[in-house]
């Protein structure tokens, strides 16, 4: 990370990724996560919210490995293992579909983490990256972040903002197919609707410490560990949870 990276993060804490994935990298995510859609969609028993304000493809990394592979990306994942430490995770996954003219948000304003036992404004527990798969504008829809707000103290009231957008200091990450962006989820956000005549396609990778346990109902499948087990490597091994609770860590 330079520097300027490293005091954006820790001042306002967000990141923006831009030209995450190369435009043949983008291609091919791009194929990858309509077949998981179009899968999804022909089987309503698969997980994930189908909603008036969103769809929610559940655990894509199961769908396809390009889509796994994607939780160690050569140009993201160095940043959240620097930023989370050698003990990193997966805690969940998912690929949200942003219904075009969506007259009411999935998510207003909230923060991820309220875990008991820890103080918030100091810590990193989870760190969510966000990549791109459709060009985001601001009439778009997506993600609007408070920069700082992760420092806020616990007992901290957010004033209420009938329209999302209208939260006073609220920043639209905005960015083009292949962009991603990441942030501390002790950061307020929230997505605002979507205006336009397009779908929001975006992947949301959500890491945390090893000691964590997966968020319920992204746990692996007993293929994807049995696919790390036999790769061997230990980046996709851990992210996927195999190891000891306690001492597990990334070497070199
Ligand atoms: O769809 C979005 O951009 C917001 C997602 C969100 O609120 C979350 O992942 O916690």
């Amino acid at each position: 990370m330079t520097d300027i990276q490293r005091i954006q993060f820790e001042a306002q804490g967000y990141l923006t990724l831009p030209g995450a994935l190369s435009d043949a990298e983008l291609a091919e995510i791009q194929e990858a996560a309509a077949m998981a859609e179009a899968l999804w969609r022909s089987d309503t028993t698969r997980l994930g919210m189908r909603t008036a304000a969103l769809h929610q493809v559940q655990a894509p990394i199961e769908y396809d490995d390009r889509l796994l592979a994607l939780l160690w990306h050569p140009a993201i994942f160095p940043t959240v293992r620097e930023l989370l430490g050698d003990d990193v995770t997966m805690i969940d996954n998912d690929l949200f579909l942003t219904p075009p003219r969506t007259t009411k948000t999935h998510a207003d304003w909230h923060h991820d983490v309220g875990m008991q036992g820890i103080y918030h404004p100091r810590s990193l527990v989870m760190l969510k990256v966000f990549i791109l798969l459709s060009d985001v504008n601001e009439n778009s829809g997506g993600t609007t972040v408070l920069p700082g707000s992760h420092r806020f103290p616990m007992d901290f009231k957010l004033p209420k903002a009938e329209n999302p957008r209208k939260l006073p200091g609220a920043v639209q990450l905005t960015g083009k197919a292949g962009d991603a962006y990441l942030f501390n989820c002790r950061l307020y956000h929230c997505a605002v609707n979507n205006d336009s005549d397009h779908w929001r396609r975006v992947l949301i990778h959500n890491y945390g410490h090893f000691w964590m346990k997966v968020w319920q109902g992204y746990e692996p499948s007993a293929r994807l560990l049995a696919d790390a087990q036999a790769s061997g490597d230990p980046v996709r091994k851990q992210l996927l949870g195999i190891g000891d609770a306690y001492g597990q860590r990334l070497t070199g």
